[in-house]
């Protein structure tokens, strides 16, 4: 059994900050735990915007606190986030993530797993590691 507090991760490795600051994503599971999947807690800042395309994963993301918006960049369509709300990737959908009002909370899983430090990319992507 696997048993991790969050606050062991604030500030180790595991924890990995956006380059532009607009988010910190705390990997509480990771591929080498061996259960297929990753598993993360990310704080979406207040006020801020995220160009996404996961083009080699996919994620399934539940809002747990704050509020913010996704923008579906293949429809135009804007949907709310805030407690409650869990939205999935299932077309690899490129995406722009807002921060709301306050600072967004989300409970964030990976398949592919993700490895450990990696961060976006210029396109919004994670590479696929080995
Ligand atoms: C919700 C989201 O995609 N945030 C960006 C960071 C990512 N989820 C991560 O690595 O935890």
């Amino acid at each position: 059994m696997i048993v991790r507090d969050i606050k062991n991760i604030i500030g180790s490795k595991q924890e990995v900050h956006a380059e532009e600051g607009q988010w910190v994503s705390r990997r509480m599971l990771l591929k080498d735990d061996g259960m297929g999947f990753s598993f993360h807690e990310t704080i979406i800042k207040a006020n801020t915007k995220t160009h996404i395309h996961y083009q080699n994963h996919l994620e399934a993301v539940y809002c747990v606190g704050g509020d913010g918006k996704i923008e579906d960049l293949a429809t135009g369509e804007i949907h709310e986030l805030y407690d409650g709300v869990m939205y999935a990737l299932n077309k690899h959908d490129d995406h722009n993530l807002y921060g709301g009002t306050k600072d967004m909370r989300m409970i964030c899983v990976f398949n592919p797993p993700i490895k450990g430090t990696e961060n976006h990319d210029e396109n919004g992507v994670y590479p696929l590691e080995e």
